[in-house]
């Protein structure tokens, strides 16, 4: 590649970087939203589901679910040159709670994804980052067979504020997962600067 005069001066532009929040009930599609776009193999500690797990680790609902992440996901996307986000998945498991408060530590926003079939699984993050007044984006992950709803259905059901985003996507799907990701930076930057308005009138 033949750079110009200007180009081969300039210092290479050091990205911001923001660490993103992937909270959600168990078996919602943590793990593979952050799999789906991350340039590093994401981190992963993964178990095998075993007969001891089984009365804590609610499977209904959740079929051909085998492995359960009994830490965390993390990952990294880069989203324009100067722009890259860590992604750090919550643990889904009651017995996890513990770690969320470290994990939202410097974070800049979150995304809560939902299941439809089981949306009061993710009423405890919507709770959580609400109380703490984290900025967060509802993604509705649509597995097959999960009857559709309106969005503003779901929101409903949820409660949410009229601000939060709320976005239908597909975990699996890097480009989905890129517009929740943008979406949710977005979301926060406004939050941000709402807030920052309140404080200086
Ligand atoms: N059909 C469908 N399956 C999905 C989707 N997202 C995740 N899955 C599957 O659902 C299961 C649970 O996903 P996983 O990412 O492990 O959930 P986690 O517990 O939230 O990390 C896995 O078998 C995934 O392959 C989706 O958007 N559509
Ligand atoms: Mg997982």
């Amino acid at each position: 590649m033949i750079f110009g005069r200007s180009e081969r001066g300039k210092p290479p532009v050091e990205p911001v970087t923001l660490k993103i929040l992937v909270a959600g009930g168990f078996g919602v599609g943590k793990t593979t939203l952050v799999g789906a776009v991350s340039e590093i193999r994401p981190l992963r500690t993964e178990e095998l589901l075993t007969e001891a797990g089984r009365p804590i680790d609610d499977t209904n609902g959740v079929e051909g679910k085998r492995t359960t992440t009994v830490a965390m996901d993390f990952g990294r996307i880069t989203l324009r040159e100067d722009l890259v986000l860590y992604l750090f998945g919550t643990p889904g498991q009651e017995r996890f709670w513990f770690m969320w408060d470290e994990l939202s530590e410097g974070a800049l926003g979150a995304v809560v994804l939902a299941d439809t079939r089981r949306l009061e699984d993710c009423f405890a993050a919507v709770d959580y980052f609400e109380r703490r007044s984290i900025p967060f984006l509802v993604g509705v992950n649509c597995f097959e067979g999960a009857a559709r709803y309106p969005a503003e259905d779901i929101r409903q059901a949820l409660d949410l504020d009229e601000g939060v985003p709320l976005v239908l996507c597909d975990a699996r799907d890097r480009e989905s997962v890129k517009e929740i990701l943008i979406g949710v930076v977005q979301h926060a930057m406004a939050y941000q600067a709402d807030r920052r308005q309140t404080v200086a009138t």
